[in-house]
């Protein structure tokens, strides 16, 4: 059973060992916790990512899915890059966003990663509600069968993190 915690912070800075990163297809980085995890781990991240890019992702690595990298200089072993959706609220992308979720746990279980940090991936620059993608969020993680240990949301905001709290208290997880 994989243990859910909750902290409010920067993923750049926990000390775990695989850190999801919210990338985009292009694996090239970007902004948000794209942005600060290639700032903080360094160039290497950005390497692997190329060499991804080169041998099996040469169209990008699709929405849903998750690959890993070395962290670089994050005080972690891995980063694990997933795409989450798009925000459309005429399109229901909920089953992707949960599958963020449990394809990152898969690559971390195939690691044997014991930590894993997640971000509220699309929660951000691709426009999710928090409470919503929280809750897609959660229960992907509670429902994964992972072995993966501990789970633990790192939260940008105060608002952020309350968001999780309360639906992590509303879905009997906290
Ligand atoms: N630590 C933890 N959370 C963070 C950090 C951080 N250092 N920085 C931002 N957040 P976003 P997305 C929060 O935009 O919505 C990039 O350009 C942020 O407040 O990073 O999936 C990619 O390359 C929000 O709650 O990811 C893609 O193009 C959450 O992390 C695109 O953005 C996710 O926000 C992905 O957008």
């Amino acid at each position: 059973m994989t243990r859910i915690t909750l902290v409010q912070g920067d993923i750049t800075e926990q000390q775990v060992d695989a850190v999801v990163n919210a990338a985009n297809s292009s694996l090239l980085g970007g902004g948000g916790v794209d942005g600060a995890i290639h700032r903080r781990g360094g160039p290497e991240i950005l390497a692997d990512c190329r060499r991804l890019r080169a041998s099996r992702y040469g169209k990008g690595l699709p929405t849903g899915q998750a690959v890993a990298t070395t962290a670089g200089r994050l005080p972690a072993r891995w980063v694990i890059h997933t795409v989450g959706p798009v925000y459309r609220p005429e399109v229901d992308n909920s089953a992707l966003l949960a599958s963020c979720y449990r394809e990152s746990l898969r690559v971390a279980d195939g690691l044997g990663a014991e930590t894993v940090a997640f971000p509220a991936v699309s929660a951000g620059i691709y426009g999710w509600p928090v409470e919503d993608a929280a809750r897609i969020a959660l229960t992907a993680v509670a429902e994964s069968g992972a072995a993966v240990a501990e789970a633990r949301f790192v939260l940008f905001g105060a608002e952020t993190f309350e968001i999780f709290r309360e639906v992590m208290v509303a879905q009997g997880l906290g």
